[in-house]
């Protein structure tokens, strides 16, 4: 039986840790045996922006935590989530730092941040680099259907981490594509662990199997870092931030989506609801007018996606209550910026 079914979270205080295992018995109760290897560490995944690494987090986890969009550079901090993986030889905790894809690793693109420190696109170049750097190995996501070897090459040059490659959205390929995409990878077959293809928007229970037992088979002898009732470290009033993100991701277009952003006023928590009050940040006050629309439609329409999106995450009802406020060049400015939370940790 696989170790984890689907789990089902509650949230604790929204200031301090978030989302925990409603059931603890998968991990409490499991049957002890003295000849298992604890295992745990830290996977950083990385990859282009759109690959897919958001989609297949909240697959791994199964539940929505991650923004995930059709448009590019959507996840712009990092985010850990804490996969539980065990079997007849292994007991392992399993923590994916989820991260802003990466388009260049290339030593011009490590100048271009030592020249330009203050946008919030170097922001999130800065924060997949530190988890490059902080993590125990790596998750290369890449898209099946995208050329992306020059990426990998530059990939191998920057990083000495082990690293396992997923091939991602194999269903937009056919099956010889397939294979010609296998092969270029295999030319590097040295370097990485594992190559392992698959379809992160219906990953089967094998694929996931495979891939958390090569993971955690690669992990550091080490105990459990964290309690193991814990889903995720990252802090609710963040996720909460991140789901009405995502309602902007979708409903609004042009440059909005990316010149906007979420502040999160205070979240309650009761028993059976969860009232969050947040703002739209935006550039403008045209974009400020554009995201509350004529007679308020637009911001109605998000407040209600974005609300529906909080639902799903928290399990209970939840009242929103959103508004629009501009801050001019919050992207831009490093002040400000570590205001909207992207302080730069070096
Ligand atoms: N067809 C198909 N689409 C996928 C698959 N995996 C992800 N997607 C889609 O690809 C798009 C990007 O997914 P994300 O998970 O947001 O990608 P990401 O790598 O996190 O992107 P950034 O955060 O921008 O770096 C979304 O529209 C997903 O639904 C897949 O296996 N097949
Ligand atoms: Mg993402």
């Amino acid at each position: 039986m696989p170790f984890f079914e689907k789990r089902t979270f509650y949230c604790n205080n929204s200031e301090t840790f978030t989302f925990q295992r409603k059931s603890l018995q998968q991990t409490t109760n499991r049957p002890q045996t003295d000849h298992k290897q604890t295992r745990s560490g830290f996977v950083s995944v990385i990859g282009k922006p759109n690959a897919g690494k958001s989609t297949l987090l909240n697959q791994l986890i199964q539940s929505p935590l991650a923004l995930v969009s059709q448009k590019a550079n959507a996840t712009r901090k990092r985010m850990d989530f804490i996969v539980p993986f065990e079997n007849e030889r292994i007991d392992s905790q399993i923590i994916f730092i989820d991260t802003p894809g990466l388009s260049l690793i290339t030593e011009k693109d490590s100048n271009l941040q030592t020249k330009s420190r203050h946008t919030l696109n170097q922001y999130m170049t800065h924060e997949a680099y530190r988890a490059l750097g902080d993590c125990d190995m790596c998750l290369f996501v890449v898209a099946a259907n995208a050329n992306d070897i020059v990426f990998y090459t530059e990939f191998l040059r920057k990083c000495t981490k082990p690293h396992i490659i997923v091939l991602n959205k194999i269903d937009k390929v056919q099956h010889h594509q397939l294979l010609a995409c296998i092969r270029q990878y295999q030319k590097f077959q040295q370097h990485y662990l594992a190559l392992i293809p698959l379809c992160a928007i219906k990953l089967q229970t094998r694929q996931k199997d495979s891939l958390l037992l090569e993971i955690a088979s690669a992990l550091p002898i080490h105990p459990h870092f964290y309690d193991d009732s814990l889903a995720s470290t990252t802090l609710l009033r963040d996720i909460y931030k991140e789901a009405i993100r995502e309602a902007i991701f979708e409903r609004m277009n042009d440059e909005i989506p990316y010149q906007s952003d979420v502040r999160i006023l205070t979240v309650t928590e009761k028993a059976r609801l969860v009232s969050i009050s947040a703002q739209i940040i935006t550039e403008k006050d045209s974009q400020k007018s554009m995201c509350i629309g004529k007679n308020g439609a637009t911001i109605k329409a998000l407040g209600k996606l974005a609300r529906i999106k909080c639902e799903n995450i928290a399990n209970k009802k939840v009242f929103l209550s959103l508004q629009v406020q501009t801050v001019r060049g919050w992207s831009k400015d490093t002040k400000k910026l570590a205001q909207m939370g992207y302080r730069r940790i070096e």
